[in-house]
């Protein structure tokens, strides 16, 4: 095939196999596995580190080079053959919820090795290089916030903040990233070269139900919800449950029932478009005869629009400032804040032409979900291509997605891939 062959638009796909990257997740799905199903894979955990040291011995095995920056993220290379030009940038997370899916995040990373292996198969040699990325801690389950690693590489979070963030058993991610030199070498670490990429894509499964309700096999993702995060703490005062009167206490957890409360009420949306979630509520110290002196809770807010998102705000920090005049103090940090972002339309239409050569039913849709990807429009062309799963089920044991539609996800990032590293 002459070169030009080898660069015509369908080339890469073709040379996607789904037993291949089938094959490669199930090798993934075991680290961190849980009894009946699911994953419990949390950011740089002894899992998350043996799933990055399995691409890592892939990526060896293919002669790709491997190189760390300063959060962790993972970035596995195919040179171009001009490597003064910015690369290209395909990825996902390997973290997972506690009780995750097999396919949040994972098919991102695995699509973007699938389709290095794909074009290194073929020897092709685009002038762009292109970098199959794992970034660090997209969830925010044992550190918050999420999108971590992206938001460090972008720009968007401090990295020394970040190192100093901590997980309930007081272990810092400086400390947890020590981990990671024995995964990949000192010479091949080091913070990614400064320049911002020539574009970004994800592969995601959707995590919604709309492509399987419509029989799509393709997502062509417009764009992500607006999302705000924050953390509050409510302080009281321990105390014996047999012995302090009602009138002396003060109960942490019920200023913070009566607080969460008043926040359902006010947030309460008759459209149903606001996304107002409290996943996490600790007390401490926890003793079943002890008066609560301290609550941590978070609040994760998302809807389309930034004037309702700043409307929400005014009315959860008045919320907060009200639960503040009683008996306990009550502390409130927004640990995130992404406007809502649009994706490229020229990178949609060329998802859109690969999934109509490639004969796959494609539609577009946004994504109610946050991903990594959100941190990239400010910084380059962005572009997301979604694939079903079941039942529209996320962040659950329960979530599946097929071999067939996962190749096909991929069949279209390798098109757009090979088009944007050939420009
Ligand atoms: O929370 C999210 O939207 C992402 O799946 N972590
Ligand atoms: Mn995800
Ligand atoms: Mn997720």
């Amino acid at each position: 095939l002459t070169a030009v062959d080898r660069h015509a638009p369908a080339y890469a796909s073709r040379s996607v196999q789904e037993q291949r990257l089938w094959q490669r997740h199930l090798e993934i799905a075991r680290f961190g596995a849980i009894a009946p199903a699911g994953v419990n894979r949390q950011a740089l955990t002894a899992e998350d580190m043996a799933a990055r040291a399995a691409l890592v011995r892939w990526a060896r095995a293919r002669g790709f080079s491997i190189c760390t920056d300063h959060i962790g993220n993972l970035f596995i290379t195919l040179e171009g053959t001009e490597p003064a030009l910015a690369p290209v940038l395909t990825g996902s997370h390997l973290d997972t919820q506690p009780r995750g899916g097999h396919f949040d995040g994972v098919f991102g990373v695995l699509a973007a090795f699938e389709v290095l292996e794909a074009f290194a198969d073929l020897g092709i040699k685009m002038p762009r290089s292109v970098q199959a990325v794992i970034w660090t801690n997209e969830e925010g389950v044992r550190f918050a916030p999420g999108l971590m690693g992206s938001g460090v590489y972008s720009g968007a979070l401090s990295l020394d903040q970040m190192l100093r963030v901590r997980d309930a058993d007081g272990v810092s991610v400086a400390e947890a990233l020590q981990s990671l030199s024995a995964i990949v070498t000192q010479s091949e670490s080091g913070t990614q070269p400064g320049s911002p990429p020539h574009a970004y894509l994800e592969a995601h499964i959707e995590q919604g139900p709309i492509l399987e309700s419509q029989g799509a096999v393709v997502g062509i993702v417009t764009g992500i919800q607006g999302i705000r995060l924050y953390e509050v703490c409510v302080s009281g005062e321990e105390g014996h449950a047999g012995t302090v009167p009602a009138s002396a206490r003060r109960d942490a957890l019920r200023a913070s029932i009566h607080l969460a409360d008043q926040l359902y009420l006010s947030l309460d949306d008759p459209s149903d478009t606001l996304r107002f979630t409290i996943g996490r509520f600790s007390v401490e110290p926890g003793g079943r005869s002890t008066i609560p002196a301290a609550v941590q809770f978070n609040i994760d807010l998302r809807h389309p629009l930034t004037t309702v998102l700043d409307d929400a705000e005014q009315r959860l920090m008045a919320a907060v400032a009200n639960a503040a005049n009683g008996r306990c103090s009550v502390a409130i940090q927004r640990v995130l804040a992404r406007d809502p972002t649009l994706f490229d339309a020229n990178i949609g239409r060329m998802i859109e032409k690969s999934a109509h050569r490639n004969k796959f039913a494609a539609m577009s849709l946004p994504s109610g979900a946050g991903h990594d990807a959100m941190m990239f429009p400010p910084l380059c062309p962005t572009g997301m291509i979604f694939i079903p799963c079941k039942g529209g089920v996320s962040h659950s044991v329960r979530e599946a997605a097929t071999a067939d539609h996962m190749a096909a996800g991929t069949k279209v990032l390798a098109d757009v891939i090979q088009q944007l590293a050939s420009a």
